[in-house]
């Protein structure tokens, strides 16, 4: 019996910089709920909001100061309650953002915490002095509190203070969490930071730019421990879905935490795929090799049972604009355009549950901010920060920060080519980008050429193909821009039972604005196939006629699936 998260796409929504429906220039759940009906006619069927929960909003909601409410910002619990109920009718299931590595400050537990309250003093982790650890936000993981007149610890921003898992009525009052909203009718989370919950020792770590101390908490123990009980306890009684989001997660620590006999998560986050043209982490680009995107997504592809599928998030930059072409976007026909799709074909072709950020499908860019003025992301500032602590000179640092800067999945979704986008009546938290004056939702709805139509055919395309669904993935080809990989039927997966007719597809991408010819015998094979996906004009692998032996050639960030039975 297929499970729904394995047949089914996930969609990301970032409800401050969705729809805001009462003009404040913050996205609501009313204005999703507006939009419910044209998520449901993309194709999705599942939809993950990022935390509305009662926040100070310090780093955009990921600061809980109440699970079990509503951040009026948003709405109101009857708003959440009508959005679950809206998206049932829409064939939808709602999947919450799961918060729990962290509270924020303004929580009553770190308030009873740091007054000593009976059962609260060890909610946290407090010491006498701080270790050397550094933060997620590259400052000091400690925090002096003077009235409890010690230390706590903090992996994010110092209004986020890590929650003490020795402590087991912590896990208690998670469990709690947990029950609430799956009562509420949620189906299910995407698990926050999920891997760093399991603090091992509290010793200095290994002295490093990225992470001071991540050797003493990243992927321990402990944290299987939580995981293993959560499952046992309240995920699997309920039949829940849980994806994690694990940080510097590698392949080994990526099979413990989500292989289907270990019992932990559904899968995982990875950020490999996405660092390819990256050093530390996101932030310092180097040359994209093509090649070396598929030695990383055949390792992460043929390494684990299940794979969560990404390109987008509300951290990462935009794709298109990353390894893609975003000159001319909103410009029908132009690489932009044929790129977005290329990207499409990449996601939509793998084996995994695919996850779509908002403004994915229609192409959305990274921002087009001249300067960190305009930039809200605490992330970027403090970067910024050590950055020019490193003495590295500001067009330097401004040139690093525009590709990397969490913002540019964060500029308002642009729906139409009026004011704001048709994102807010009223003045947008966070600037608009101004191309949405030719890149926008209604631009797209009825243009079969479009981004968001390529979309909805490639969501429709995976839907009714168990070969990419289930079938195993293969790493076939690898020169200069092009990459090809083949998915074929497997007999173990296929929920309709053995694998009927050992059907094969391979996809054919070329990352790059140039033709490109593939060479020797791998092309000749591709003639015995027929297009199944194009994101080009082509219809046919070769003109009637062709001699046999001219070698096939790509369009410049054209991408193929050839069907061969
Ligand atoms: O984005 C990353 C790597 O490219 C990660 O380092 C990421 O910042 C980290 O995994 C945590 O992200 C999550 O938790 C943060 C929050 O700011 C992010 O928005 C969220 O996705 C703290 O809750």
């Amino acid at each position: 019996m297929a499970v729904w998260w394995k047949e089914r796409v996930v969609y990301q929504i970032y409800p401050r910089s969705f729809q805001d429906s009462n003009g404040d220039g913050v996205g609501d759940i009313p204005g999703i709920i507006g939009r419910l009906p044209l998520l449901a006619e993309l194709g999705v069927g599942a939809l993950w909001l990022s935390p509305v929960y009662k926040s100070p909003q310090i780093d955009n909601g990921y600061d809980i100061s109440d699970y079990l409410n509503i951040d009026p910002l948003f709405g109101t619990m009857a708003d959440m309650d009508r959005l679950i109920a809206g998206a049932k009718k829409l064939g939808l299931k709602i999947v919450m953002d799961l918060v729990i590595n962290h509270t924020s400050d303004e929580h009553e537990w770190f308030q009873k915490s740091r007054r000593r309250e009976p059962g609260y003093e060890d909610y946290y982790i407090w010491r006498p002095a701080p270790n050397n650890w550094t933060s997620f936000f590259m400052e000091g993981a400690w925090t002096f509190d003077e009235l409890r007149g010690e230390y706590y610890l903090h992996l994010f921003h110092k209004k986020q203070p890590d929650l003490n898992y020795r402590n087991p009525r912590v896990l208690e009052e998670v469990k709690r969490i947990l029950k609430f909203w799956l009562d509420r009718g949620v189906a299910g989370f995407r698990c926050d930071v999920i891997n760093v919950l399991w603090k091992e020792s509290l010793e200095d770590g290994k002295k490093s730019l990225m992470l001071t101390g991540l050797e003493h908490y990243k992927c321990r123990e402990g944290n299987h421990e939580i995981l293993k009980t959560l499952r046992q306890e309240v995920l699997d009684p309920y039949g829940a879905f849980t994806v994690g989001e694990t940080a510097m997660v590698n392949l080994e620590e990526a099979k413990l935490l989500s292989g289907a006999a270990r019992r932990e998560l559904d899968m995982v986050f990875y950020f490999d795929h996405l660092e390819v043209d990256r050093r530390f982490a996101r932030f310092v680009p180097k040359k994209f090799r093509a090649g070396e995107l598929l030695r990383r997504l055949a390792g992460w592809q043929r390494g684990l049972d299940w794979n969560a599928l990404y390109l987008e998030n509300h951290d990462q930059s935009r794709i298109v604009s990353h390894y893609g072409s975003d000159a001319g976007a909103g410009e029908t026909g132009t690489f932009w355009e044929r790129s977005a799709k290329l990207l499409a074909v990449l996601e939509f072709t793998l084996r995994g549950t695919p996850f779509v950020y908002q403004g994915q499908e229609i192409g959305m860019t990274n921002f087009d901010f001249r300067g960190l003025e305009r930039v809200k992301d605490i992330e970027t500032h403090n970067l910024d920060r050590l950055m020019k602590k490193l003495l590295l000179p500001a067009p330097l640092r401004w040139k690093w920060l525009r590709l990397s800067s969490r913002d540019n999945a964060r500029t308002p979704f642009q729906w139409d080519a009026g004011p704001e986008a048709g994102f807010s009546a009223g003045a947008p938290w966070l600037g608009v980008n101004g191309n949405h004056s030719r890149l926008n939702y209604a631009a797209q709805r009825d243009d079969p050429a479009s981004v968001l139509s390529f979309y909805k055919r490639m969501i429709r395309f995976r839907s009714e193909s168990d070969t990419i669904k289930y079938g195993e993935f293969r790493p076939l080809y690898a020169k200069g821009p092009v990459i090809a990989y083949e998915r074929r039927t497997s007999a173990g997966e296929r929920p309709s039972g053995p694998a009927a007719d050992g059907e094969r597809i391979v996809v054919l991408l070329n990352f790059s604005g140039k033709k490109a010819k593939l060479s020797g015998g791998f092309a000749i094979g591709l003639f015995g196939g027929e297009i199944a996906v194009s994101n080009t004009e082509r219809t046919a692998l070769r003109e009637p006629g062709s001699p046999p032996r001219r070698p096939f050639t790509l369009e410049p960030w054209e991408a193929l699936a050839i069907r061969f039975h």
